[in-house]
């Protein structure tokens, strides 16, 4: 393994995404995955998919509803995925800028910059990258510690973040050509980002050990 096209090539041959949605991330390109975003940090995806079930059953699956939420409603309702007191507030504090910043979700989509996103309180560099690339749809590699641990495998070490990212990055654009000889089509970059992640993320749970 040299770089991340043969990461990429490794993944694809084991169908690892053949039950998931094509961006992979239920919901991609809704507002539900800038809650899944926040949600999924420090716990299970599983815990993540209750909170949003009791969030749509409160019907609190919207900018306009989560920024004038009952604080302990929201708070009840996003127990299963852990640190309820912390992410709740966070979350309500994010959708009120949202609302102040960009007024609606859509322009959200368009306008927002990581840079924004990195001085609200809660969004690190992975849920920057998360929200950007699967809510946004923008052209943004999320790197995370299923990515870390798997090229950390493959004898990689990596000082930062973007570090990381920036290889994941460059092997996917150094290699496009023969990226769309593999998918035997255009793929756009976003979904072949959003895909890769999701391989990566697939992989490591069916190979926990590695
Ligand atoms: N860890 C994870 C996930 N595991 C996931 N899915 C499965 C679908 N998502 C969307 C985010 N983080």
């Amino acid at each position: 393994m040299t770089n991340s096209y043969e990461l990429l090539f490794f993944l694809k041959e084991k169908n690892l995404l053949e039950n998931s949605p094509e961006f992979w991330w239920p919901n991609y390109g809704t507002f539900e995955t800038v809650m899944g975003a926040i949600l999924t940090q420090n716990t299970k995806w599983s815990n993540v998919e209750k909170s949003l079930e009791n969030l749509r059953q409160h019907h609190l699956i919207t900018i306009e509803a989560i920024a004038q939420a009952d604080l302990a409603l929201l708070i009840h309702a996003i127990t299963p995925s852990g640190f309820k007191n912390q992410k709740a507030a966070r979350l309500k504090l994010l959708c009120q800028n949202i609302q102040s910043t960009f007024t609606d979700f859509k322009t959200f989509q368009e306008e927002v910059t990581r840079t924004w996103l990195l001085k609200q309180k809660g969004i690190g560099e992975e849920t920057a990258d998360a929200i950007l690339c699967y809510a946004c749809k923008k052209e943004e590699m999320i790197v995370d510690k299923y990515t870390q641990k798997l090229l950390n495998s493959f004898g990689f070490e990596f000082e930062s973040y973007d570090e990381l990212k920036q290889w994941c990055e460059y092997g996917i654009n150094e290699n496009f050509d023969k990226i769309i000889q593999l998918y035997g089509y255009e793929i756009p970059l976003n979904q072949l980002y959003c895909r890769f992640h999701g391989k990566i993320v697939e992989f490591m749970k069916q190979n926990p050990r590695v």
